[in-house]
């Protein structure tokens, strides 16, 4: 049983004709815009809105209409993934490295629902690193203003051949242990000048559909 498969075409549901449509990045949303390109192709109207290279490269595939990037506004609905998710939908997400565009995306959008495994449903954030986005310049200096919040920050990629993100910035990945303020976080990192976006998704999430090994996917509000 593919749970993520499950959750993703279960979050297709809610896109109706005429939508403009956030379309995620990574394996879950994978799905998600596989079962959109079905129903483009079987007469769906609606205009797709990519949070990433990779999601924007599978949306021409199927055919998947893309919203011209000057006319970007208001977006009916936004299907992505997350890498933990609490009781309260407060997501780390990132791990795919997406996290500046998925948070202007998930930012436009009525609503932002989550399709994710089971294992991403976490009782506290913070098991999974929080992917934070910098830009190149003096890296070393802003990630040593990232430690010194508390955590272990490692360059995504290593020092020799760093991870670079469709916006040419880097990415550190942040063990702080249990987040128990992830509003207090967020607010000390952004005040960092070379960062430019955390992986917290705080207050966004509008659902999520979490797919579940019994064959099963629960409705999260
Ligand atoms: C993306 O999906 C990222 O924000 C997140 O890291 C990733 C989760 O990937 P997967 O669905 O492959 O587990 O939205």
């Amino acid at each position: 049983m593919d749970k993520k498969k499950l959750a993703g075409e279960a979050a297709v549901e809610l896109v109706e004709d005429g939508m403009i449509v956030g379309l995620g990045t990574g394996s879950t949303a994978y799905w998600a815009i596989q079962a959109i390109g079905r129903k483009v192709a079987a007469g769906l109207r609606i205009q797709g809105v990519p949070t990433s290279v990779q999601s924007e490269t599978l949306a021409l595939q199927l055919g998947i209409p893309l919203l011209p990037w000057a006319e970007l506004g208001r977006i009916d609905l936004t299907i992505d993934g997350a890498d933990e998710l609490d009781p309260q939908l407060q997501l780390i997400k990132g791990g795919g490295g997406a996290l500046l565009r998925e948070k202007i995306v998930a930012s436009l959008s009525q609503q932002l629902i989550i399709v994710a495994d089971e294992s991403k449903a976490v009782d506290r954030l913070g098991a999974f690193p929080l992917p934070v986005e910098i830009v190149p310049f003096a890296w070393q200096a802003t990630r040593r203003q990232v430690r010194a919040l508390g955590c272990e920050a490692a360059l995504r990629g290593g020092e020799t051949e760093p991870f670079v993100t469709d916006n040419g910035n880097y990415i550190l990945d942040c063990k702080f242990g249990v987040i128990e303020h992830a509003h207090d976080l967020q607010v000390q990192l952004s005040a960092i000048p070379g960062v430019v976006e955390t992986g917290l998704f705080l207050g966004m999430a509008s659902a999520a559909y979490i797919g579940c090994s019994d064959g099963t996917v629960k409705r999260l509000d």
